[in-house]
């Protein structure tokens, strides 16, 4: 029997609360389900050895009971509680859950009152205006469901790198690891580092095939089998993606890696330049057509392969015909900036506002990954769901801080910033006597999503001519794959950035990914500085900091465009630079 994942678990314990909340239990018991799955979201320890050796308890957040429920689960995979709650309920239900706004509470109401059960139900009965007219709900309500439904459509069977990079690199690395495999990798879009995939192509070289195959079809993170054959193979993994695998020969591994990896634009100047010079390149080999002048160099590697075209070697991230071949040819493509090269982060949460982790947990761990400064952003106190801090809370931080500071001999060093939110007339939510206070100020919306685009830009642009503002927070407020960014000109925003010096953030929450990145070699022209910061909410967060990179990679940056790649010393001039450019 697969193992059950810590995300399965976690999955569970939310359908319970989800159902529970629809039978209207008490919260209390409602919530320490959610507790529990928040706790294990975040958890790092191996969940089956805690469960076996009876230290769920130690999980802060676990309960007795719901540590028992998580014991049954590991040990049996299903849980008995579960599935007769699950019988209760009509099986549509559980889909209109993952509309995103629509909760238990508004479920229960379209449930009893219009006896909706499904997504078709509740679509038609909201066109109908039917939604509309339940008390509570409204015309306003009614449209955002059928944005939810409309989106779910267009977003079915993409996935988020952040939510199968996990399954897609312990699959590599398994992969690596058998014997008779030369190489191993993920080709696709996942190479390339996309914001969002829609499958995983895993290419690998070995002498092998059918044992390659037999353990990728047989793997226990495969959901189902779609085709299974010689070279060929496809599978469903749990989190619901497809992944292809290409078993070649050694010889074959350059050419069938540069093939999958594409993009296919990409892929079609590369076969181009081949013919041109009488050759003809394909996943296999590059050879020469009966008209050429010369043979094909021998190619071992991509970076061979690239030379034999008279080019560069193209960085995958780059693989998207957005210019990768003039610069290749003319030996100007970027020194692409790498993990290695950050020194800090700005954006980051406390228990003080909405995030789990305090603060000097955050510093700790800040220190763990080898960063020289951590910036501390929580919220300000419009932000009243996410605790925003009110003037009071905001100095003693960074009253606390300083204390911390203190002790750290100048090797790390901890910034007070806040997280400040941009009122609908683009005016701050702290006086500027307060943001003096502060080392540096991130500026983002949170309300009033639905101004009309030149009403926004016009927003934004006033915030980020306050001096104090250092960074303008993600950009377009999106969230992949569930919600569409606001309406903003992104190239006037990009313009009074430069115009102010006001830092543009790179988001790197894998469910943001914010500023895009094919909006960054402009700011780059233009000369804004990015700062990727992970807007981490827990200790764990910080690890977003890699998709951020990822992301600044397609975006064509390198270190020296990136201002937390600056070490201690140097940054702080930098983080000061606009007000005192005001002064
Ligand atoms: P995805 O999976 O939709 O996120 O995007 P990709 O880029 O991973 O696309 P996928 O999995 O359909 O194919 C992998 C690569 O194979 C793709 O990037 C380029 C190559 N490829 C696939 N179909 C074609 C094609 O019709 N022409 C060319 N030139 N290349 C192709
Ligand atoms: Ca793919
Ligand atoms: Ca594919
Ligand atoms: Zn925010």
């Amino acid at each position: 029997m697969a193992q059950i994942t810590k995300d399965q678990i976690a999955d569970t314990l939310e359908s319970i609360a989800q159902m529970l909340e629809i039978k209207g239990e008490n919260v209390f018991k409602i919530r320490a389900y959610t507790n529990a799955a928040r706790a294990l979201e975040t958890y790092t320890g191996n969940i089956a050895a805690a469960a076996g050796e009876g230290r769920l308890g130690e999980i802060a957040g676990v309960g007795k009971a719901i540590a028992e429920k998580i014991t049954e689960l590991v040990a049996t995979g299903q849980l008995d509680y579960f599935e007769k709650l699950k019988a209760e309920f009509p099986p549509g239900l559980f889909e209109m859950f993952e509309l995103q706004g629509l909760g238990p509470k508004k479920i229960k109401v379209l449930w009893e009152a219009l006896n909706v059960t499904t997504v078709p139900e509740l679509e038609k009965a909201c066109k109908d205006g039917r939604v509309a007219d339940l008390p509570g709900f409204g015309k306003k309500t009614s449209d955002n469901i059928l944005g939810a439904i409309e989106a779910r459509t267009k977003f079915a069977g993409r996935f988020r790198l952040g939510s199968i990079a996990a399954e897609a690199e312990r699959m590599v690395s398994e992969l690596r690891e058998l014997p008779d495999v030369f190489r191993a990798t993920i080709a696709g879009s996942f190479r390339r580092r996309k914001e969002v995939v829609g499958d995983l192509d895993f290419i690998v070289a070995t002498n092998s095939p059918a044992e390659v195959s037999e353990f990728f079809v047989k793997h226990e993170m495969v959901e189902s089998v779609i085709a299974h054959g010689a070279t060929k193979s496809s599978v469903r993994f749990k989190s619901g993606i497809q992944a292809d695998l290409r078993v070649v020969k050694s010889a074959e591994y350059p050419f069938a890696l540069n093939y999958f990896t594409g993009s296919k634009e990409h892929n079609i100047v590369m076969r181009q330049r081949a013919l041109t010079r009488g050759w003809t390149l394909n996943e296999y080999r590059l050879a020469a057509l009966d008209n050429a002048r010369s043979t094909p160099p021998p190619i071992t590697d991509e970076p061979d392969l690239y030379r034999a075209l008279d080019l560069d070697f193209v960085e995958p991230e780059l693989r998207e015909d957005r210019g990768e071949f003039a610069a290749a040819e003319a030996h100007t493509l970027p020194d692409l900036i790498e993990t290695e090269n950050l020194r800090g982060t700005f954006h980051n949460h406390t228990t003080a506002s909405d995030g789990r982790s305090t603060l000097a947990e955050m510093a700790e761990a800040a220190q763990e990954l080898g960063l020289q400064y951590l910036g501390i952003a929580d919220h300000s106190k419009s932000s009243v769901q996410a605790h925003g801090l009110e003037t009071d809370r905001l100095l003693a931080q960074i009253a606390e801080i300083k204390v911390l500071n203190a002790n750290y001999d100048g090797h790390f060093r901890i910034f007070t910033g806040s997280e400040v939110d941009i009122h609908k007339d683009g005016s701050l939510d702290f006086p500027d006597h307060l943001l003096e206070h502060l080392d540096y100020v991130v500026a983002s919306i949170h309300s009033s999503f639905t101004l009309s685009e030149a009403e926004m830009t016009k927003r934004i642009i006033r915030a980020m001519e306050n001096p104090h503002v250092t960074m303008l927070g993600h950009v377009t407020g999106r969230l992949l794959l569930s919600r569409d960014g606001y309406a903003v000109d992104v190239p006037a925003v990009i313009e009074a950035a430069a115009a102010t010096g006001t830092m543009i953030e790179l988001n790197a929450n894998p469910k943001r990914l914010d500023m895009d990145w094919r909006w960054w070699p402009r700011a780059k022209e233009k000369g804004v500085a990015c700062v990727i910061n992970p807007d981490a909410h827990h200790t764990s967060h910080l690890q977003f900091l890699h998709f951020g990179i990822g992301i600044a990679r397609k975006g064509w940056l390198t270190r020296t465009d990136v201002v937390n790649c600056l070490p201690l010393g140097q940054i702080e001039a930098v983080l000061s630079a606009k007000r005192a450019r005001r002064k």
